[in-house]
């Protein structure tokens, strides 16, 4: 999406650097240049790119590289914050009640992100209601009506009143029992006086706690300026994106987020009203660095994690990380490994392990089949308690009696013991990684925080 071109180009860039321990003015410059073009071209501000090139020269020449940091690791890490700071953290949205006004030039996707906004917190558990104000646009109310009967969400309009203010206000006394009011309203083809007075009374009989600019992703320059006149007019606390689903990158709002001092709540993808996404920095970032989708992997592994310990609660990953592997640890690795798919492409989402760690494993520990998951799961119900803690004491004869009671061919327990070594010895790995590499790597990726901790944690089911 937004900026998307950024990786490839970059990483060659960076790719020259490997090796280096010291940045010469020369590289920084390489880096830098690669960076303005794809932002350039992305519709980003020049004042904005050049801001963020400057920071990052500044930084990278001047900023002795924490001990032990490769010159690469280094610029990538100044890289990644700068462009952390130019887009911006998400709006902060608290689900609770609230009124949100939607302003924008016309087309820009008001009412279709109405539509949307409202279905996203429906499914966050909320109540919410669309008020129509436009009385401009003829349609207006029956592409709103219709959009709300497909995101299943109270409207509020009215096709016979010709008057905004009015309609805001008795649609506020209409809907009063929705937690999450979205205030819609009508769009011109230019900034004219006309709609920003209107617009400033409807805002001073809905009262929003949130007004939101809408843009469409191909708004290149022209953005600063927009935004500049909403924000004297009602004042602007975060920017939606629409079309995004489209060719146009987006980096032109990231004047008006600028401009404003707000920020980007949601993303627009399409035209159905389940085409929306919660504006995200960070997997945005690490994807536009080409360092592997983070934050798809950790939600991945969040969900698998959730659901497997949903199934025991007492299980704790991080035990699994510290302690002996049990035979019992495999099962539960083995159904949350099922639930986010295969392993070696689980690995390849990593950044900087898919390929080093995946080479160094043996090949079977990869091979872990549905069905072969399935005849170990029989073989494990017919084992003792004991032998699921401590699959050592595993001879010939326990062998036997667990074949015999699980109807399962020896050879396959065999193979259930054998898979179970290899893992283990996969998990000492990881376990090895613990400190070094794997947390270098999660704060490279910015992951220091809350969301970030967890993947780490996370790591255990596909270890
Ligand atoms: N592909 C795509 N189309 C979108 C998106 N958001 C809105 N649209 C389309 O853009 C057109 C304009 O969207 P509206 O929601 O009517 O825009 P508006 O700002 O309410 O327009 P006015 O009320 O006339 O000012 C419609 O055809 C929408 O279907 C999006 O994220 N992706
Ligand atoms: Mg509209």
């Amino acid at each position: 999406m937004v900026l998307d071109n950024l990786g490839s180009s970059l990483r060659e860039s960076l790719d020259k650097l490997s090796g280096k321990s010291r940045l010469s003015e020369e590289d920084v410059e390489d880096i830098v240049k690669e960076i303005q073009r794809s932002l350039l071209q992305a519709d980003v501000d020049v004042s904005l790119v050049m801001d963020l090139s400057s920071s990052i020269r500044e930084r990278a020449l001047e900023e002795e590289p924490p001990g032990g940091t490769s010159a690469r690791d280094h610029v990538l890490r100044i890289v990644y914050e700068e462009l952390v700071d130019l887009v911006g953290e998400s709006t902060d949205l608290p689900l609770e009640s609230q009124t949100i006004m939607l302003a924008g030039l016309q087309g820009s996707g008001k009412t279709t992100s109405a539509a949307k906004m409202a279905w996203w917190f429906s499914k966050k558990g909320l109540r919410p209601a669309v008020i129509q104000t436009d009385t401009f646009r003829p349609g207006a109310y029956d592409q709103a009506k219709q959009m709300c009967e497909r995101a299943e969400v109270q409207f509020y309009g009215d096709p016979d009143n010709d008057d905004p203010v009015d309609i805001a206000r008795k649609g506020l006394e209409e809907t009063a029992d929705a937690d999450i009011h979205i205030v819609d309203t009508a769009g011109r083809h230019a900034l004219e006086e006309g709609l920003i007075d209107e617009l400033e009374e409807i805002e001073s009989v809905v009262n929003p706690d949130r007004n939101l600019l809408v843009l469409d992703a191909a708004i290149g320059q022209g953005a600063k300026e927009q935004a500049q006149r909403f924000q004297e007019a009602v004042g602007i606390d975060g920017v939606v994106i629409t079309k995004l689903d489209g060719t146009a990158k987006g980096g032109g709002a990231l004047a008006a987020v600028d401009e404003t001092n707000s920020s980007i709540a949601f993303l627009g993808t399409g035209e159905e009203v389940a085409d929306i996404e919660r504006f995200e920095p960070s997997g945005f970032i690490s994807r536009l660095l080409g360092m592997g989708d983070l934050k798809q992997l950790t939600e991945r592994v969040e969900r698998a994690m959730s659901e497997t310990q949903a199934e025991d609660e007492d299980w704790d990953p991080e035990d699994m990380m510290k302690g002996e592997f049990t035979l019992k640890d495999m099962r539960r690795q083995m159904s949350a490994m099922n639930k986010m798919g295969p392993l070696d492409q689980v690995l390849d989402m990593i950044p900087g392990l898919g390929g080093g760690l995946k080479d160094q494993l043996p090949e079977d520990a990869m091979d872990v089949t549905k069905d072969r998951m399935r005849s170990f799961e029989v073989i494990m119900d017919s084992m003792t308690e004991e032998e699921l803690e401590n699959p050592r004491i595993m001879g010939k004869s326990r062998i036997e009696r667990v074949s015999r009671g699980s109807g399962q061919p020896e050879q396959q327990v065999r193979d259930l013991l054998e898979q179970h070594k290899m893992m283990s010895q996969m998990m000492k790995q990881f376990q090895g990684m613990g400190d070094g590499d794997m947390k270098r790597m999660m704060k490279k990726m910015g992951g220091g925080g809350g969301g970030g901790g967890g993947g780490l944690g996370g790591m255990g089911p596909f270890g």
